[in-house]
């Protein structure tokens, strides 16, 4: 069996996306390639993004961009697209995303689990976190979609505000998540953050696994099982992260 190779949000890099699968020496068919969600918006092209993981034969989880232009999508779906347009409310970065998305690639994205596991691993894949209340496979799907932290009264919230969530995630399996940019690369012990801001000009990230291979548990130990590479431009600013996605 092959390698299992788990990249970080790539938001609309379609390029860097192409790079990091050369500098990891992607074998399609041989080893496994699993996308932590938000394959859309921010960067240049969503289109390409997805058609990219889509032809590479990459499964993944839902990311809260993915929902959000699949909103649109279900609308078009049962009303058509002019009826979308009016009906679903959308920022003028998903408008670009739905626009240079193919019929393909939203029934890629449809297809994407809120969370998976990989047991030969023994991972759990999610594309914001886990809220430690809840079993793994009993998540509400806003939340694994959206969370970052943890508030003062042990309730999950999108805002850096609190604590980590991955302070409190308790097991079992090793967590494997993206959308925390600001955050950046968490290596945590019984979870690993893979968001390193690619769209904001900083790198996109995979963990890369040999066969059955599990994830270090220092931090040390699990840097040299990451592969990255460099934006090739700043494609959007980063906010002030208090904003609602
Ligand atoms: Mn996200």
């Amino acid at each position: 069996m092959g390698r299992t190779i788990i990249v970080g949000d790539v938001h609309g890099c379609g390029d860097e996306l192409g790079d990091l699968l050369d500098k990891t020496r992607y074998a399609q068919g041989v080893d496994t390639l699993v996308m932590v969600g938000d394959l859309v918006a921010r960067g240049p092209d969503s289109g390409l993004a997805v058609r990219r993981a889509r032809t590479a034969g990459a499964i993944g989880v839902r990311g809260n961009h993915d929902e959000r232009v699949l909103i649109w999508w279900r609308a078009a779906q049962a009303h058509g697209r002019g009826v979308a347009d009016r009906k679903i409310k959308l920022s003028d970065r998903h408008r670009l995303a739905v626009s240079q998305l193919a019929d393909e690639d939203f029934v890629w994205l449809s297809g994407l689990p809120i969370v998976r596991t990989l047991p030969s691993h023994e991972l759990i894949v999610v594309h914001a976190g886990l809220d430690p209340r809840q079993a793994f496979d009993a998540q509400e799907p806003n939340i694994a979609m959206n969370i970052r932290s943890i508030d003062e009264h042990g309730r999950p919230t999108r805002t850096l505000e609190g604590t980590p969530w991955v302070d409190h995630w308790p097991g079992p399996g090793h967590v494997v998540f993206g959308h925390d940019a600001r955050r950046g690369l968490q290596l945590a012990a019984r979870c690993t953050g893979l968001d390193s801001g690619c769209c904001y000009g900083r790198e996109l990230t995979a963990l890369v696994l040999d066969d059955n291979e599990l994830v270090h548990a220092d931090a040390e130990g699990r840097r040299k099982q990451l592969v990255a590479v460099p934006a090739r431009a700043t494609h959007c600013p980063m906010g002030d992260g208090k904003g609602h996605e």
